[in-house]
């Protein structure tokens, strides 16, 4: 916690100096409506982009402009915690369109590989715009002169542009979670240039890696009267800064909270409830995803399959755990690869489990925090293999949850994680199952020297960037 102070006061400063208060954007607020005793109440819900901006907002008196998950009317603003909270009414039908619809199923593939086939309706893109609108009038009425607004993430892409003809007296950001695709790939959108238009509309454009600042910024030039170099673009007018600002994790607490004794006697017990009964000491893989088909579930399963297949290790050596967390269940592309991986899982237990002792252990649920942290533990070997991925948090997670020098981590060339982690992780192409069920292999039996060498590595790099130093770097672009 004292970390999130420590970048509360520095954003306060920056906030002070500039006599402005901050202003969150994002699709979900971070509170949610529960009943206590009876009564409805506002719990703050936990998840990254919360844990990081609620004290910043605290401290400042600033607000959140978002979704309260509910579909319908909304409630009036009102104060949660020192943090004013404006609720945006979305109703049923928008969000089957606007979020199931635009946002799931034509931008999420679309900014990742496509890796599955974008869809492209007219009949989602306009209550998209709609949706936008309704955001960017809530900022709107929330912000006075000189404030900073903070726009989050590929749902809300048009907020910057709108909000600009609205109020330019305020400073707004935009930040993408998620890739932005090549340019050859971000040309099939039939919307490119208004999608392009509304993001310049930020004084700060931010991304995850340098190459989705790049690919935006040549798609910009092309698509738009964008131009000039990344960190200070001309657009109609105005400059716009267009950078890479890798996201990260609070790696103190994580760091406590893997060492904390509940966790440590958690993760002694799943170990001893692995072990096999033949020879004590299994090597344990481990995934933790949502269950979505950017994140290579199936390939890493595969993969497994095919290491046990060629017999130089067996299930009595190793065993793999996969912790899917439940996602977006009503798109279809998501109810066929949960049914895909559960047959998978089954598929490789038939042939390679024998009663106590599963190859795969398969979780279809999310788990308390400090549970995954047991899990995180006592695994050997963490396997992140996303077939695109705009960081990838669970991998840093791993990390800073580990002890000594203990454990490996196989990670995707195509998370944006790679770029910091790629000198102490065993690098994959997801897409090649040879490769893969090699790198497993070699993860497994790395020697004790190369794995602490490789774990200090990744140590390092983990240590350097934080969530607090990433949200300071975004704030200071921001407000210089
Ligand atoms: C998007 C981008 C980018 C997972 N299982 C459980 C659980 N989790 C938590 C992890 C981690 C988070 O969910 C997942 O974050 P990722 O970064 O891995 O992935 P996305 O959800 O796809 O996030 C991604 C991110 O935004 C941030 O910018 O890195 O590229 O796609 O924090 O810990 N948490 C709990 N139980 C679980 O079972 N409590």
């Amino acid at each position: 916690m004292l970390l999130w102070s420590l970048i509360a006061t520095r954003s306060q400063e920056i906030a002070m100096s500039r006599k402005s208060r901050l202003v969150i954007v994002a699709n979900r607020l971070p509170v949610k409506r529960v009943k206590r005793k009876g009564k409805l109440v506002w719990e703050t819900s936990p998840g990254g982009l919360v844990t990081a901006m609620t004290p910043i907002l605290n401290d400042t008196g600033g607000s959140w402009v978002g979704w309260s998950g509910a579909a319908g009317k909304a409630p009036p603003a009102f104060t949660h915690e020192n943090m004013r909270v404006h609720p945006v009414p979305i109703s049923a039908e928008q969000l089957e369109k606007f979020y199931g619809g635009f946002s799931n199923t034509t931008l999420w593939p679309l900014y990742h590989d496509s890796v599955r086939t974008p869809q492209f309706h007219r009949r989602w893109w306009w209550p998209y715009v709609d949706v936008n609108r309704r955001f960017a009038e809530a900022v709107a009425d929330e912000v006075s002169p000189g404030d900073m607004v903070w726009v989050h993430d590929y749902q809300l892409q048009l907020v910057p542009g709108m909000l600009r003809e609205l109020r330019p007296d305020v400073r707004i950001g935009f930040f993408l979670h998620i890739p932005f695709p090549p340019e050859e790939l971000f040309a099939q959108l039939p919307w490119r240039r208004e999608i392009l238009a509304g993001m310049l509309g930020a004084d700060v454009v931010g991304f995850q890696t340098p190459s989705s600042a790049r690919n935006f910024a040549s798609a910009a030039k092309l698509y738009t009267e964008a131009k000039g170099p990344e960190r200070g673009m001309d657009f109609r007018g105005r400059k716009v800064r267009v950078q890479a600002f890798p996201i990260s994790i609070d790696v103190k607490h994580m760091e406590q909270v893997g060492m904390s004794a509940p966790v440590t006697d958690l993760a002694t017990q799943l170990r001893t409830d692995l072990a096999s009964s033949r020879t004590g000491d299994r090597r344990v893989l481990l995934g933790v995803d949502r269950l979505d088909y950017t994140k290579g579930i199936d390939i890493r399963l595969r993969a497994f399959e095919e290491l046990l297949t060629r017999g130089s290790l067996t299930a009595d050596d190793c065993v793999l755990v996969q912790v899917a967390v439940p996602s977006r269940e009503s798109v279809d592309d998501y109810a066929e690869l949960r049914a895909y991986v559960e047959r998978l899982s089954g598929r490789i237990n038939g042939q390679f489990g024998r009663p106590g002792r599963a190859a795969v252990h398969y979780l279809y649920r999310s788990l308390p925090f400090e549970e995954l942290a047991a899990y995180y533990r006592m695994a050997d070997v963490m396997v992140v293999t996303p077939l695109r991925d705009g960081m990838n948090l669970v991998a840093k997670e791993y990390v800073a949850a580990n002890e000594g020098d203990t454990g490996t981590l196989v990670l995707s060339e195509f998370a944006g994680a790679a770029h910091e982690l790629g000198s102490g992780a065993l690098l994959v192409n997801p897409h090649d199952v040879d490769g893969l069920a090699a790198t497993m292999e070699m993860a497994l039996t790395l020697d004790d020297r190369e794995r602490q060498r490789r774990m200090g590595l990744l140590r390092q790099a983990v240590r350097k960037n934080t969530v607090f130093g990433w949200a300071e770097s975004f704030l200071e672009a921001l407000a210089s």
